[in-house]
């Protein structure tokens, strides 16, 4: 059996990758990190039979068009060698944007499974994400991971396999309703509309941040000039008057006017040259 690791740049696939199949390969949090294809077994922990399961994971994409050439090494593994399951890893916190590839891989025919990754970010901002409801939209399975901390895995391993031992056909959502001319907006429209759907804050809208507090003072209409002003000013004054001030004094009048001519004086007494080349 064959299952691939496919999603945009970044959304933690070699994480994946490696915590089930026990390799090290590099990991980097900045898209673009895999380059080519990387192979290896599935860890014997994972394994549910006797039969070997491989693992592909692939670098990442944002669209089965190919704009890089590593973009089209996924898009040539998924449509040529056709694995019996894609998983999906989708970073959740930036759902909207990583639907737009989950959309055409559920074109393909082939089953996918989505391993909703990075729940933890989610999490932290005070989101979620109902999976249930992403589940049903797109008409595939979904996860709940957090790959680096090996959350979630074992049962998104269960259900790639089960997936793939189905051996159905993967039906696309159709997302054709808009009837735009544009199938990428046409794509678009869909997509938003599902991660509207499914974005559940648990925000409190009462609660204000310190970072969004301090923007709506210094980001002020008609406070905002004034205020950059004061601080443009205070750094020119710091650095004149202040310490640059202070310092620029220092070294004038001490380091050069002083230690550095006395230090050298003494250093040309001590080897006697002569008083006129002191
Ligand atoms: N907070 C958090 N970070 C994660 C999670 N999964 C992966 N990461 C981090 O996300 C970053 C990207 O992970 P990779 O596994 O390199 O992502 P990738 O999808 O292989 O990226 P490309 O190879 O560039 O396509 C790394 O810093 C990981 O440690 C997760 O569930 N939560
Ligand atoms: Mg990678």
């Amino acid at each position: 059996m064959k299952i691939a690791l496919a999603g945009n740049p970044n959304s933690g696939k070699t994480t994946l990758f490696n915590a089930i199949t026990g390799k090290t390969e590099y990991v980097g949090n900045w898209p673009g990190v895999t380059v080519e294809k990387k192979e290896a077994f599935l860890k014997a922990k994972y394994q549910l039979s006797k039969s070997k399961v491989r693992i592909v994971d692939l670098p990442g994409a944002y669209s089965i068009a190919p704009y890089t050439g590593e973009e089209a090494i996924t898009r040539d593994f998924v449509t040529g060698e056709k694995p019996d399951v894609i998983i999906n890893i989708i970073d959740a916190s930036s759902l909207e944007r990583s639907l737009f590839f989950t959309t055409q891989l559920l074109e393909l025919g082939i089953p996918v499974v989505i391993a909703l990754n990075k729940q933890d970010i989610l999490k932290r901002h005070g989101d979620a994400i109902d999976s249930v409801k992403l589940a049903d939209l797109l008409n595939c399975k979904v996860v709940e991971t957090v790959a680096n901390k090996e959350k979630g895995i074992k049962r998104l391993v269960e259900v790639a396999i089960e997936t793939a031992s189905m051996k159905s056909i993967q039906t696309s959502p159709g997302f054709g309703l808009y009837l735009d001319s544009d199938e990428d907006n046409d794509r678009q429209k869909f997509t938003s509309m599902v991660a509207q759907e499914c974005h559940v804050s648990n925000r409190d809208t009462n609660e204000i941040s310190l970072s969004d507090r301090l923007d709506r003072i210094v980001a002020h209409k008609w406070l905002g000039l004034p205020i950059f002003f004061l601080v443009m000013w205070a750094v020119y004054a710091f650095s004149i008057e202040g310490l640059g001030g202070f310092l620029s004094e220092y070294l004038n009048e001490t380091v050069f006017g002083e230690i550095i001519p006395n230090a050298a004086n003494a250093f040309f007494e001590g080897i006697g040259v002569n008083p006129l080349l002191q």
